[in-house]
């Protein structure tokens, strides 16, 4: 598994040869019989496709999608969220090794946006997770560096898919709760876990309030090392619960599944993921699980609808004039927006 970087290095030098040679790269069909057959580094590889910022790069990446959605089993998808070394990875591993034998198949998706992070810190995700990025059951992928084509959070949920096609049925995705990429993580998981850390100054920690009130489930982590930081752990705990029991409107569903413990000790997370896949379950069977999968499906098409009805309208052949017309207008005319809004549509037309 360490090895991942390196077999997608070799396939983009098999690449260059392959394109020196004048010989085409492999189709869609034929890399997905090799993710599904379970071969690394054609799963590798593929991500990379999908993350790729090339234009030309998408259609391949499209009609590889379209074939795994097909092919890819039915996963349950955790996000996982917190401030910066809250223990999101710490946690992860023992969440991750805990599943597995269970008898799952655990990939591991890294969502960073915000350029927080460098690469240096995702190659310490690898070494934090070391002992599940080096499990024949287990994929570690960090996050997507530099631009990909749709977006961070499209990216994640096509990486997603394409793990499901090799065959991993349990998804875990980490993002960091400081930016804008939870209310995306949590539109494509089905279970959304905060993880704080006791005394964090003014109790929220610098997380959105929104995500205290999206969380499924919050864990107060690194309550160890003697009876005063489970003490505090404790204090915090009741803190964000009352926080949250004002906050919250009645969702559907059970009320979040509130606890604290230390990600370093395995037994503490397995018997947490235990209630978590127990509540997943509940939720399968219930069809309150299809629901928000209904539900996410809708909001993420929105989103999708606008950010394209957006860029068509940049990208009308008129746009630039119309705009720029209107810019000049504005200052010598008392102009509402929306009027100035419905005059550049109809410009358009
Ligand atoms: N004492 C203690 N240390 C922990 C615990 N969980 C994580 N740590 C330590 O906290 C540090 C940060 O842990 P990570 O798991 O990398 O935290 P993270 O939230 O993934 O960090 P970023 O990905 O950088 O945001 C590491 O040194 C861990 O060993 C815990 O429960 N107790
Ligand atoms: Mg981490």
């Amino acid at each position: 598994m360490a090895n991942d970087h390196e077999n997608e290095a070799r396939q983009r030098a098999l690449d260059r040869i392959r394109k020196a040679r004048g010989q085409s790269r492999p189709d869609a069909e034929e890399l997905l019989k090799r993710i599904v057959a379970g071969d690394r580094t054609a799963l590798a590889q593929a991500i990379s496709l999908v993350e790729s910022g090339l234009a030309a790069d998408r259609p391949l990446a499209e009609s590889l999608l379209q074939l795994a959605s097909h092919h890819a089993v039915d996963a349950l998808r955790y996000g996982i969220t917190g401030v910066p070394g809250a223990g999101k990875s710490t946690w992860i591993e023992a969440a991750g090794l805990s599943l597995i034998e269970k008898g799952h198949r655990v990939a591991v998706l890294a969502v960073d946006p915000s350029s927080s992070r460098t690469g240096g810190s995702l190659m310490g995700d690898k070494t934090r997770m070391s002992t599940l990025a080096q499990h024949p059951f287990a994929f570690v992928r960090p996050s997507p560096s530099g631009e990909t084509l749709g977006g961070v959070a499209e990216a994640t949920a096509e990486t997603a898919l394409l793990c499901q096609a090799a065959g991993f049925d349990r998804i875990l995705i980490e993002t960091v709760g400081v930016g804008q990429s939870e209310t995306e993580v949590r539109r494509m998981t089905d279970v959304f876990l905060l993880l704080l850390i006791p005394g964090g100054g003014d109790g929220v920690q610098g997380i959105k309030r929104g995500i205290l009130e999206w969380a499924d489930a919050v864990w107060v982590n690194k309550a160890d090392g003697g009876a005063e930081r489970q003490a505090e752990a404790q204090a915090a705990l009741a803190v964000y619960q009352g926080a949250l029991s004002l906050l919250a409107s009645p969702a559907e569903g059970a009320p979040p599944l509130f606890g604290y413990g230390s990600a370093l000790d395995r037994s503490q997370v397995e018997s947490w993921v235990s209630r978590l896949e127990g509540r997943l379950e509940d939720a399968r069977e219930s069809g309150l699980l299809a629901r928000r999968r209904q539900r996410q499906m809708g909001d993420s098409l929105e989103s999708l609808l606008a950010r394209e009805a957006v860029r068509r309208v940049r990208h009308h052949p008129d746009f630039k004039q119309a705009w720029e017309q209107l810019q000049a207008e504005v200052p010598h005319t008392q102009i509402l927006p929306y009027d100035a809004l419905r005059r550049l549509l109809d410009g358009l037309d």
